[in-house]
């Protein structure tokens, strides 16, 4: 190759010969800064070391979890740490397992960056129950929603990886049917309740599909908050890239609220291993006039602007077995009043006309 260069180089004449050496070492300097560039995008969406906040991070080798009390994470139920994860679940039934920050989270902007692999002896639609992560006023609370407590206060994103929700019913009131594993998110405030039976759809707020078990490759979500928008992505097909799941704008959601991580088991069971949870600190450009009405209306109870565009009407088909009969016997009853009214007013009229012609 160099032979052969030469040889183009010799058969020029020589202001030729400068103007291609010049070229070529233009060419290779920009190689050289396109691997650059390249690299450090990359590194950008993956490894924003410098905005890496440790103390509400946790990575192998997990040092920092523990009973210790320099720990910064605490560790619940049936949770276990192995070198390689934290194991929230193994594949048997009935348990549950946590992991908690023990430090409130009072950055206004944020990216956490999950690690987690679910996998399990189950065939398909006979595993679960699945796996959520947290930014929440409590914590170390056991529970039915993934290992949480219902009625909780805060963000929750849920891999759910079991169907729960009634299949006849879903076809009827949509006409299509999800595919699971799904990732969904709920912003609870206390007095909302998640629907295990519903998997949670009359409060979800968004999500996607996302195929996440029993894969050989490494599985990712990533939550983030800036400037009061929830976007929610997942890589989860082993190209390393971010693929859109949920965007939703106008969440609020209070300071010094709590990360963690949940999982639970049920009649299915599956292993649910934590490998890295990373929080990075966004840095954003605001206004002096976003600044001070961040500072004037300090959030309390976690919020959507506009909540209504998520709360699910149930169709009148969707009505349980109770309410159908509750609302068959008041409509019977009613009738029946009406008809006893309807007969008296006749009866009298009757009379009425009665007296009047005779
Ligand atoms: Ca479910």
């Amino acid at each position: 190759m160099a032979d052969a260069v030469t040889k183009v180089y010799r058969s020029l004449p020589s202001d030729s010969l400068v103007y291609l050496k010049t070229l070529s070492k233009s060419v290779c300097l920009l190689l050289v800064l396109c691997v650059l560039l390249g690299s450090s995008s990359a590194d950008n969406v993956y490894e924003m070391e410098e905005f890496l906040k440790r103390e509400y991070s946790l990575t192998k080798p997990y040092q920092g979890l523990g009973s210790s009390s320099s720990s910064h994470w605490d560790l619940m139920g049936n949770a276990m740490v192995t070198p390689d994860h934290v194991r929230l679940t193994p594949d048997l039934q009935s348990r549950q397992g946590a992991v908690w920050s023990r430090i409130p989270c009072y950055l206004r902007d944020w990216e956490l960056q999950v690690q987690f692999k679910v996998h399990g002896e189950g065939k398909k639609n006979f595993h679960g129950d699945g796996v959520a992560f947290w930014l929440t006023k409590e914590r170390m609370q056991n529970g039915p929603v993934f290992g949480n407590m219902n009625l909780f206060t805060g963000l929750g994103v849920f891999v759910d990886t079991y169907t729960n929700e009634d299949k006849n019913r879903e076809k009827r009131q949509t006409g299509t049917q999800r595919v699971y594993p799904y990732v969904s998110a709920m912003l609870g405030n206390g007095t909302l309740s998640y629907d295990h039976e519903r998997d949670g759809r009359p409060t979800e707020i968004g999500g996607c599909t996302a195929m996440v078990r029993n894969v050989n490759h490494d599985t990712f979500l990533l939550i983030r908050y800036i400037r009061s928008r929830l976007t929610i992505m997942t890589d989860v097909d082993g190209h390393r890239e971010w693929r859109d799941c949920a965007d939703i704008s106008g969440v609020r959601l209070p300071l010094g609220f709590y990360f963690g991580a949940t999982s639970i088991t049920g009649d299915l069971s599956d292993n649910h291993d934590l490998i890295s949870m990373k929080l990075y600190e966004l840095t954003v450009d605001k206004t002096k006039e976003e600044l001070e009405q961040e500072e004037e209306e300090e959030v309390t109870v976690p919020r959507v602007d506009n909540m209504q565009q998520f709360i699910v009407v149930e169709l009148e088909e969707g009505m349980s077995g109770v309410q159908y009969a509750v609302t068959a016997l008041f409509s019977l009853m009613g009738l029946g009043v009406l008809a006893a009214i309807g007969l008296m007013a006749y009866g009298r009229w009757k009379e009425k006309s009665r007296k009047r012609f005779y």
